[in-house]
């Protein structure tokens, strides 16, 4: 007869297994921009079972967990020997985060976690926390993984256990396994976040999407995403940081925005995909949007559509920080499609796919914010106008229908 350790350890297993070898599905028609999908693609409840428990009856008889989960989030992204692979910030129930990779081979579902999480080395002022990591193939050759790192504000009150000082970690590697760990870059910013390495030379230095801010949590004077270079990687200085994007009013990025995973190169410009802060008797909305950026001036936004372009729906808008959506980590495979890998209020991850066609009518066809209510409805005059002449026979009869009532 089987012990109840081993019952539970076989229910244990079945449950996993079943989790991670599900089908994943489109949800859904879409917006006709991407497409969602049914599951999210990785939770804490994806943790191999060989971490969160001792497996072993003598010393685990209750079988407990061991090690805790809380949430699997916020994850770089890369495809290397034509495998998707997502780097997630895991966060114990200790609150601390590390990084490991997970892989699937359609970068839609089956994503299971390398056997060991990644040993990032350290500089000589040991992190914290690190999170949020953004993976770029450089043109240099290495693979980079840029983090933010996380300590006590060395200034900060005995009795002030919340002042914290968040840094950009770099680190390099080959094989995602072995890690060589970088100098801290260094801004003239007190606090620094959502740092992102561009993938190519500029001028022949190293290029850097920054988010200088005041305080740990608010941006305060810091004006946006920047962008500024380094001669050096090992030991990386920006001394001078241009905003490329700002935070402006009224806007679903006024408190604070960030650049998410690297741009992609297309053939009109640099695509981003970034997120956007804005306050609300709620708290924090975190949604993305996206930019294009001048193939030779890379501090010229060339296209910009209005408003978001995700935002977090149904279950997505709850969860550890509710109301997120953040993406660190996306794919452009060659023949053109996208596979976006993000967050949902920092609790699991999900995929979006589209095409790099797509996403290129999106950012030229969308109008652009005109930053009041007038221009909103300018845009959708010249889209009700537009659609006269080209809509179905079912749509005209509804629009002469409202046409008529407008008279
Ligand atoms: O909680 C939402 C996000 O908050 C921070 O992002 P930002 O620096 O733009 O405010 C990060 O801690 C991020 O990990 C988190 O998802």
């Amino acid at each position: 007869m089987k012990t109840s350790f081993e019952k539970r350890l076989a229910f244990l297993q079945s449950e996993h297994k079943d989790l991670v070898t599900r089908r994943n599905e489109k949800a859904g028609l879409g917006n006709g921009i991407y497409d969602r999908y049914k599951y999210p693609i990785l939770t804490a409840a994806h943790s191999p079972l060989f971490w969160q428990y001792d497996l072993n009856y003598k010393t685990n008889p209750y079988l407990m967990v061991r090690f805790g989960i809380n949430a699997v989030l916020n994850a770089g992204a890369i495809k290397c020997n034509n495998k998707y692979l997502i780097i997630p910030r895991v966060e114990g129930l200790n609150r601390k985060s590390f990084f490991a990779v997970a892989e699937s081979e359609n970068g839609i579902d089956n994503f299971t976690f390398w056997g060991h999480p990644i040993q990032m080395p350290e500089t000589e002022h040991p992190d914290t926390n690190i999170y949020d990591i953004r993976v770029v193939q450089h043109e240099d050759g290495w693979i980079y993984g840029l983090f933010c790192t996380e300590r006590r504000d060395p200034d900060a009150k005995p009795g002030d256990q919340s002042a914290a000082i968040a840094q950009c970690g770099i680190a390099r590697t080959k094989d995602l396994k072995n890690w060589e760990r970088l100098a801290d870059l260094k801004t003239s910013s007190p606090q620094q976040r959502n740092v992102v390495l561009h993938p190519e030379f500029v001028e022949g230095q190293y290029a850097f999407y920054t988010r200088p801010q005041d305080g740990f949590i608010d941006a305060g004077n810091g004006g946006g995403i920047g962008f500024g270079l380094s001669a050096s990687i090992a030991n990386a200085v920006i001394k001078e940081e241009v905003i490329v994007d700002r935070k402006i009013y009224h806007t679903v990025y006024e408190a604070k925005n960030g650049s998410g995973p690297a741009p992609i190169k297309t053939k009109l410009g640099w695509m981003h995909l970034a997120h956007g802060v804005r306050n609300t008797a709620a708290g924090l909305r975190y949604v993305l949007y996206m930019f294009v950026t001048d193939l030779q001036d890379l501090t010229k936004v060339i296209y910009k559509p209005g408003g978001y372009f995700l935002a977090p729906e149904g279950e997505e808008r709850t969860g550890d920080v509710s109301n997120v959506a953040f993406c660190n980590g996306w794919i452009a495979d060659e023949d053109g499609k996208v596979f976006i890998y993000y967050a949902s209020s920092d609790t699991r991850m999900h995929v979006a796919t589209t095409t790099i066609d797509k996403l290129l009518d999106y950012v030229v066809n969308t109008a652009a914010d005109g930053f009041t209510s007038s221009t909103s409805v300018d845009t959708l005059y010249k889209i009700i106008d537009a659609n006269k002449e080209n809509a179905s026979e079912y749509v005209m009869v509804t629009y002469k229908k409202h046409a008529d009532s407008h008279k």
